[in-house]
């Protein structure tokens, strides 16, 4: 390459501020970031350029992003996680147990992504998907999400995942410990990308994924795979976007007295009868309440 032309590349790790990104060739550079500002994510088209003697590119412009999963950090600013995505692969497990809110989150956050949603339950050969589990995982079958019980140690329904991922940019979020990385690697094709990762000398854990990683996919499309600390979760800002990741409520609640009602305590609300019918889940009802109040009381410490 010139040395001075920039080239597009797609960013397929991160770790900090190393990044690791491919060019249309196919090839897998190390790079990194011009100036302070620029924080590409996995799934970033980025322009790059090579310096003289310099054998790290220099990501030097992001390319606008259809979309980007967000969290809020430590410092309550928004960072994006990854960008470019078309679906969300959503991971539960068990250990650790399963805390179905933040299911729901991720949910939300794939919502007003308006991207595609896939639940994962996964160590299904440890037997602990018990009646009450079975009836939450019913819950979202019902709601029209696809939900897949497999086991990533086992190879168990391993191929239902593939055909839900195929040419999908997928990203698999969940809690710490659910085996993401697993059946990522389980999935994946050792491809050059997938095992030349950024090596890292602060690993907090054993095989804690403390980088993102994207990989290819046999048949067409590619995973990335994130870290699943607990405080990974999406954010969602205001009232009205609560109401529109919850969909099932807000297929109800079109037809509420109130425009702008929250379908907690106003009168002629579609959403409540559509609850005492049992049309709504009562779980799912109780997450949209509590995800109400946090994001008031969190708008509360903004102002
Ligand atoms: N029994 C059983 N164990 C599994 C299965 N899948 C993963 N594990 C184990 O669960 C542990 C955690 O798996 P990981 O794949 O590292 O989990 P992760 O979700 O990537 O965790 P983080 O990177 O910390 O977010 C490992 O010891 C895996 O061997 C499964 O299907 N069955
Ligand atoms: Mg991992
Ligand atoms: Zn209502």
């Amino acid at each position: 390459m010139n040395s001075n032309v920039s080239q597009p590349a797609l960013i397929v790790s991160t770790y900090s501020r190393r990044m690791l990104v491919k060019t249309t060739d196919g090839k897998i550079h190390n790079a990194k970031i011009k100036g302070k500002i620029l924080k590409p994510v996995c799934g970033d088209v980025v322009e790059i350029v090579s310096e003289r003697n310099e054998p790290e590119k220099i990501i030097h412009k992001i390319h606008s992003r259809k979309n980007e999963l967000t969290r809020y950090n430590q410092n309550r600013k928004k960072e994006s996680i990854a960008a470019n995505l078309s679906m969300l692969a959503i991971t539960a497990g068990n250990p650790p147990k399963p805390d179905w809110f933040i299911v729901d989150r991720y949910i939300g956050a794939a919502e007003l992504m308006d991207i595609k949603i896939c639940i994962i339950i996964n160590k299904e050969d440890l037997n602990w998907i018990n009646q009450e589990t079975k009836i939450i995982i019913n819950s979202y079958k019902e709601i029209g999400y696809p939900v897949i019980a497999c086991s990533a140690k086992k190879k168990i329904n391993l191929n239902l995942i593939n055909l839900q991922l195929k040419n999908n940019v997928t990203i698999f979020v969940g809690q710490s410990g659910v085996g993401k990385s697993t059946i990522i690697n389980n999935i994946s094709c050792n491809s050059e990308q997938s095992t030349q990762k950024i090596s890292n000398t602060t690993s907090m854990g054993q095989h804690t994924t403390v980088n993102s990683n994207m990989i290819d996919l046999p048949d067409g499309g590619s995973v990335i795979d994130s870290p699943g600390v607990r405080e990974f979760i999406p954010s969602i800002d205001s009232e009205k976007e609560v109401a529109s990741s919850f969909i099932e409520i807000q297929k109800h609640g079109m037809h509420c007295k109130y425009n702008d009602c929250l379908h907690i305590r106003e009168n002629n609300c579609e959403v409540k009868s559509a609850l005492k019918g049992k049309l709504i889940n009562e779980r799912r009802y109780e997450s949209y309440k509590r995800l109400i109040n946090e994001v008031k009381q969190s708008n509360k410490l903004k102002y």
